[in-house]
């Protein structure tokens, strides 16, 4: 049985290579997408959500637009890892298709509740604005869920400051009600991520399926890296959201490890930091853990196949 599984993320060049890694993979059904302000605007994300959707020729999937700014605070961007539509690098496709009318939080929560209780999981790569809401407007979405397994924070290192990683620094208090609830969490940060290279090997491995769709995570790729290396100093740009993707597909891709985990919403220096507690064995009520260390060649083997499978879509 594919694991059922909600994208929840901000296009972006790495969350579109999340979707693509979900809609190629038979060991996921992709039950539905949603979007929150975070890489860029969220007009823009959406409308990139479903460009990449029509990129890839993904159809039957309901996709919804969410928040467009965190709970409390003002909107931050990333225009300069992603550019100024938030997908620079390729062609962007007008989309083929329409939105669901409903709010991302109620498309959230219709799925989780219609389904069986343990058959959804989430899926967030941007800001946890919308999951944050989901739990609170419907908290029987907590117990419901089979776990959340999210792109985001760091353990040991920061992306938008010293210590914080963007996604979870630019709405704590979000990051703060998803660590809290009692359901399963797997914080997939970039202690994980910057293990997750898109180095030239990789790049041609992708290039060698030789559709259309793989040829856009080419160019996407190509944007990123210059980016990355301009405003992060990387050689090869990190890859993060579809790591989190990758761990629903096979657990074994990567090792984890147990630990509570919060967030800093006060500190002067080390707001949004994410903060696993290694001290102790953790004990039977500890939900949390966090992603340590990945297999780099079964991680890409899995984003090769699935471009693979999504071949050429009809146009
Ligand atoms: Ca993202």
């Amino acid at each position: 049985m594919p694991r059922k599984i909600l994208l929840d993320c901000d296009p972006g060049h790495d969350d579109a290579v999340a979707l693509l890694l979900a809609w190629g993979s038979p060991e996921i059904e992709l039950v539905g997408v949603t979007t929150v302000a975070g890489n860029q605007t969220l007009e823009k994300v959406t409308r990139n959500a479903l460009a990449v959707a029509t990129v890839a020729g993904i159809i039957g999937v309901p996709f919804a637009a969410g928040c467009a700014r965190p709970l409390v605070r003002d909107v931050e961007t990333a225009p300069d890892i992603h550019g100024d539509s938030g997908l620079d690098g390729p062609v962007l496709p007008e989309p083929a298709f329409e939105l669901d009318p409903r709010h991302a939080v109620d498309l959230i929560i219709d799925t989780v509740m219609a389904a069986e209780p343990g058959e959804i999981t989430l899926v967030p790569t941007g800001a946890l604005t919308n999951i944050a809401l989901a739990a609170r407007k419907e908290p029987r979405v907590v117990e419901r869920v089979r776990e959340v397994v999210l792109m985001g924070g760091g353990y040991s290192v920061g992306n938008w400051s010293a210590v914080a990683e963007f996604n979870i620094v630019i709405d704590p208090e979000a990051a703060h009600i998803v660590f809290s609830e009692k359901w399963p969490v797997t914080m997939v940060g970039l202690d994980l991520t910057h293990q997750a290279l898109a180095t030239p090997e990789v790049e041609r491995a992708i290039a060698e399926v030789g559709t259309s769709p793989a040829r856009f995570v080419v160019e996407l790729m190509d944007f990123f890296r210059e980016s990355y290396r301009h405003a992060q100093g990387f050689e090869h740009p990190p890859v993060h959201d579809p790591c989190a993707v990758a761990y629903v597909i096979d657990p074994d891709v990567m090792t984890t490890r147990r630990a509570p985990l919060t967030v800093e919403l006060t500190g002067t220096h080390t707001l949004g930091m994410t903060v696993a507690d290694f001290r102790a064995a953790p004990g039977p009520g500890v939900t949390t853990q966090v992603a340590v260390d990945l297999d780099t060649e079964r991680f890409w083997g899995l984003v090769v196949d699935a471009l693979r499978r999504i071949g050429e879509p009809p146009r």
